[in-house]
């Protein structure tokens, strides 16, 4: 078995397989220092934990991870906070620095006996409709290398190997969202005990907490422009600005250690089976970060291709491979439309989306039911900690 890439879908897969007895490879573009520092999510779905527990992989996120469950609001009708552990099926966040749960994953796959390649970039993948697929690969010293397999997991990303590699009639349904965040992590401990979502007419901004010490922000961005455009004094100015600091605390300021700008985009592509290729993570579908759903995603795709894998490889039964793309495209699909809500909860108009006084009072509405309805409650917090 070989799977492309040692991100939380390549490695979570590669745990499952290795410890049922597969034999499996992983081929990791990155090296390892790179895989094991690159900062990215943090909520993890109580369902996540509970696969992750399943396989032993959740210790570390046990004695490190901190639970989570409130998020706030500030609007311009004042502020309000949804405690859902005590809404819908009231479950919790797990917060967990995605790549501290990658470093575990990686320690534990070798730990039992699975296999590595970092610096090892997957080129192509040929020969998904035969038998015995293979990966055309540049290994760490510059030169061509070719690998075979009976199955090929494509866990590699947006950018990956396994999604160019793929036959002609693939649909990738794509959506541009026309906003763009940049994503801040801060050397500062989380100035709110919640998930803040501020929503103001500069724009949205969000707080996020990843560990004591360091704090996760987004600021609403104009498209185009550079991460390093703004001072930190005029990025911290603007967060307060429109988490209306005045009203509600000062934020906890430290030095911005990381940037990114962040164009909001979710593609879905279908199927995610190509004879032997499977697509798993984020090659099999991008979503935008507005709910933090893809990591969870990752995982959950993961945890259903690795049994499925397993049955047809011990004992030849193929029913769980055939209807890994089905079954995952309806997690996904319900992923991807609350996180589309999600959207269009905290942003302005923008794109197409029309004229924007009337988006503006949409918008508004939305929150007010969000603030007022429990049933509405109910069916947030159950979409917003589920996968
Ligand atoms: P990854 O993590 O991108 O790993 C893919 C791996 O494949 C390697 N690779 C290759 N290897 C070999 N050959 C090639 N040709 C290769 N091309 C690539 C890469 O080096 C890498 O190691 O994909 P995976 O495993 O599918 O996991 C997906 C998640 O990483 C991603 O969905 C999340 O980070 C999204 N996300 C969040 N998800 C959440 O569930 N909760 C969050 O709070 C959350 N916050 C975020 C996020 C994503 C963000 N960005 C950067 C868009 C916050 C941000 C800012």
């Amino acid at each position: 078995m070989l799977v492309l890439g040692a991100g939380p879908a390549g490695l979570v897969l590669g745990n499952i397989l290795v410890d049922r007895g597969i034999d499996c490879v992983i081929l990791e573009r990155a090296e390892r220092a790179h895989v094991q520092t690159r900062a990215r999510a943090g909520f993890l779905a109580a369902n996540t934990v509970r696969i992750l527990e399943r396989h032993g992989l959740a210790e570390g996120l046990h004695r490190h991870g901190q639970t989570h469950s409130t998020c706030e609001f500030r609007t311009e009708d004042g502020r309000f906070r949804l405690d859902y552990s005590g809404l819908g099926q009231g479950e919790r966040h797990t917060v967990y620095p995605q790549q501290d749960l990658v470093t575990d994953l990686l320690t534990r796959f070798l730990e039992r006996g699975g296999q590595i390649r970092f610096g090892t970039e997957a080129v192509t993948v040929r020969g998904a409709d035969s038998e015995r697929p293979e990966v055309a690969v540049r290994e760490a010293d510059e030169r061509p290398g070719l690998w075979r397999a009976r199955y090929v997991a494509g866990c590699d990303g947006r950018h990956g190997a396994a999604r160019r590699s793929l036959p002609a009639g693939t649909v990738r349904h794509h959506r541009d969202h026309g906003v763009t965040w940049l994503g801040l992590l801060a050397e500062a401990p989380p100035s709110l005990d919640a998930v803040g979502y501020a929503v103001h007419a500069q724009g949205f901004a969000g707080h996020m907490a990843r560990t004591s010490e360091i704090t996760r922000y987004y600021l609403q961005w104009e498209r185009g422009i550079p991460a390093d455009a703004w001072s930190e004094e005029q990025i911290w100015h603007e967060l307060e600005l429109r988490m209306r600091a005045t009203e509600y605390g000062p934020l906890r300021r430290g030095p911005l250690v990381q940037r990114a700008v962040v164009d909001l985009e979710s593609d879905v592509l279908e199927p995610l089976r190509h004879g032997a290729l499977f697509l798993v993570g984020d090659a099999a579908g991008l979503i935008s970060p507005s709910a933090a759903k893809g990591a969870n995603l990752a995982v959950l795709e993961a945890a259903i291709l690795a049994p499925a894998l397993v049955d047809d490889l011990t004992t030849g039964n193929s029913a769980g491979l055939d209807s890994y793309s089905a079954r995952c495209l309806t997690h996904i699909w319900r992923a991807q439309e609350f996180s589309h809500w999600m959207i269009g909860l905290l942003h302005g108009p923008s794109g197409t989306d029309g004229e924007s006084g009337f988006h503006n009072s949409l918008r508004r509405s939305r929150l007010t039911s969000l603030r007022t309805s429990r049933s509405h409650q109910d069916w947030f917090a159950e979409h917003y900690v589920g996968v």
